[in-house]
């Protein structure tokens, strides 16, 4: 027989972790910018037990028996994800947005192929072309750039640079760039090159659902996503596209590089779609950029240089060099303090990256808690105190108090308080 005994009896040691992460994400600011906090629905869904199941194939070609409900499932998650993003034929199934990517590359290039994509100290991501990532030993990696006077992508150097070098396809989306990205620029630029357009709006996918930031829906030939950032769901990734590329990545996500999808994370998938189709995501996600706005400002009000200026997203990257101060050390001492971020290159960083000269925060996170634009001078007064006193015990257990107190003003968890563990139980 199954044991029906508790987490907090079945496993205590485990359980005891849970309820400390619960306590650290309760009186903790969540700053970094790809996190969220879903809600217990989600949760609810992630933790049932559609865990147990295979369903390799897709709705209606399974290729085990038993999968009735799963197919139904999977269809609501897929047609919400439609009905968020517009797009012709949507994918769920992908377990991260790098198998996303990867099915991707493997599903429209073959290996060796040109591939142009953001540079990882630029804002993209390791599976943008990175020397370290399957897609920078495969591929032939043409890298891009911010343009060094404005810390901008330039779509103009962009086309020409696609010109020059005819890639078979480019990728447009970042993990750490505040701007709005030029979506249609980017089509011109594979137009020149006769090149399919990715666009990886892991980061911006929330925004765009929720209106505020452009999609590139109607330029790119396949948009991928994770579904835990700004969009709010659980830990997972997405593919929507148009149907002819569609045919092909899918053949990729299962069988070539998946087995069975994860139906509990595809369900919990559905429900955060389902949240998201809300008017209050809407509101949710302009208050992200609001919040992330007056954040940037308090920053620079009190001296520190935020890349490029600003932001127009979620997201910004503080650079540090003016502050004497290296990405490392600021983010021990942030943590000191209660705040939680990631150390980050800035454009043509100086240090290597596990060094940086910045660091990379973001809103989501504490916009889902409740902070509003009234709070951000405050959090940013504790990050430039945290900051500044990297070296001082006492200025961070005091910045650490007012985090504290800061958090106590939005309650997280404290309902699950003993729930998973107890040292009675
Ligand atoms: N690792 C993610 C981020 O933090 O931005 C990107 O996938």
């Amino acid at each position: 027989m199954i044991s029906t005994k508790p987490l907090r009896e079945a496993d205590p040691e485990i359980a005891k972790l849970i309820e400390q992460e619960i306590e650290r994400k309760e009186y903790s600011l969540e700053l970094i910018p790809s996190e969220n906090i879903v809600s217990e629905a989600v949760l609810e869904a992630a933790g049932s037990i559609l865990t147990d199941k295979y369903c390799e194939g897709y709705p209606g070609r399974r290729y085990y028996g038993g999968c009735e409900y799963y197919d139904e499932i999977e269809k609501l998650a897929c047609d919400r994800a439609l009905q968020l993003f517009g797009g012709e034929v949507a994918n769920v199934q992908p377990h991260s947005g790098s198998n996303a990517n990867m099915a991707v590359y493997f599903g429209l290039l073959q290996p060796g192929d040109t591939v142009m994509g953001p540079k990882l100290d630029h804002g993209g991501h390791l599976t943008h072309g990175s020397k370290v990532n399957f897609s920078g030993k495969f591929y032939n990696i043409v890298g891009y750039g911010v343009d060094p006077q404005t810390q901008l992508y330039d779509t103009d150097q962009i086309v020409a640079l696609a010109k020059e070098h005819k890639p078979k396809m480019i990728i447009c989306g970042a993990t750490a760039y505040s701007r709005q990205i030029d979506f249609e620029g980017f089509r011109k630029a594979a137009d020149a090159a006769g090149a399919y357009l990715m666009a990886d709006v892991s980061h911006y996918a929330g925004l765009i659902v929720g209106g505020v930031y452009k999609s590139p829906i109607d330029y790119a030939d396949v948009v991928t996503t994770t579904t835990h950032k700004t969009l709010r769901g659980p830990r997972g990734g997405l593919i929507i596209g148009r149907t002819a590329p569609m045919k092909k990545i899918s053949k990729i996500v299962f069988p070539g590089i998946q087995g069975g999808p994860l139906m509990h994370q595809i369900a919990a998938k559905a429900v955060a779609f389902r949240e998201a189709l809300q008017p209050e995501f809407k509101e949710y996600a302009a208050s992200i950029i609001d919040n992330a706005r007056a954040l940037a400002a308090g920053l620079q009000k009190r001296g520190f240089d935020i890349v490029s200026g600003g932001t127009d997203s979620h997201v910004m990257i503080i650079d540090l060099r003016s502050q004497g101060i290296t990405g490392d050390i600021a983010e021990d001492a942030l943590g000191k303090a209660g705040i939680t971020v990631n150390k980050n290159t800035i454009p043509d960083d100086p240090q290597p990256p596990a060094r940086t000269s910045g660091v990379r925060i973001g809103t989501p996170a504490i916009t889902s808690r409740g902070f509003t634009v009234s709070d951000m001078d405050i959090v940013a007064d504790v990050i430039v105190r945290a900051i500044t006193n990297h070296d001082n015990e006492a200025a961070l257990a005091a910045a650490r108090a007012d985090v504290r107190s800061l958090c106590s003003r939005y309650p997280l968890y404290r309902h699950k308080a003993g729930t998973y563990w107890s040292a009675e139980g």
